[in-house]
């Protein structure tokens, strides 16, 4: 009786440390990310980011216009206002992989769902590229090319887009297209060469669009007056 109550209490214990530092850790591998074109990759100082979707309702962001020109990009920052706000980074890097522009290969290490707001298990996740953004870049401007990839299942020996139960280690995200020559399984992969290519592109800046709505504000009161 004792010895079982002792066995509850440590596994009550370690159920606790477990919640505690629950993390998870993802392997994000990409090949080949492009420049808008598609006529070359992006290089590989360039920015990529992990988006999650933390509302259940897909991503605002893989549209154009739909990121604000001049957003941080703070880890739990949300990409954008317009539409809810809730696709949020939850991890930032420069490609950096050392033998080939365009690759992709990078290890988050531990991050907790906690960190950002919202993020919970079951969410979707998405790549970003920014080919014309340094990885170490503090903001994203307006009117900046970028790709987006996101699949909710898995393909090419990966696994689905979507965050898995808290904790998990190495879940490996792939995106892979038919060009892809270093990691990717080259005319086999799941997606086209063009799916590589970043043609989507940033907005204004907030204040800007305040500016502008100010504007039109103005005008319309001077319209009136004249009548
Ligand atoms: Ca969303």
């Amino acid at each position: 009786m004792i010895r079982k109550f002792l066995l509850l209490c440590s596994l009550v214990g370690l159920f606790a440390s477990t919640q505690a530092e629950a993390s998870i850790s993802f392997l994000i591998q990409a090949d080949e990310l492009n420049n808008s074109a598609g006529t070359g990759p992006m290089a590989k100082t360039g920015l990529f980011l992990l988006v999650a979707s933390t509302a259940g309702d897909g991503f605002a962001v893989a549209s154009s216009n739909t990121i604000n020109g001049d957003v941080s990009t703070a880890i739990g920052t949300s990409l954008s206002s317009l539409t809810g706000g809730d696709d949020r980074i939850v991890f930032k890097g420069a490609l950096g992989y050392p033998s080939a522009d365009g690759v992709l290969d990078a290890n988050t290490g531990s991050l907790n769902l906690s960190s950002v707001t919202g993020w919970t298990t079951g969410d979707s996740l998405a790549l970003l590229w920014f080919p014309d953004v340094a990885g170490n870049a503090s903001t994203i401007p307006a009117n900046s090319s970028y790709g987006f990839y996101t699949r909710a299942t898995a393909a090419d020996g990966t696994s689905a887009w979507v965050t898995p139960s808290d904790p998990t280690s190495n879940y490996l995200l792939g995106f892979f297209t038919q060009d892809g020559a270093e990691l990717s399984p080259g005319p086999g992969a799941a997606n086209p060469a063009s799916a590589g290519n970043a043609t989507l592109v940033t907005g204004v800046p907030e204040p800007s669009r305040a500016v502008l709505g100010m504007m039109g504000m103005a005008v319309l009161a001077l319209r009136r007056r004249r009548r």
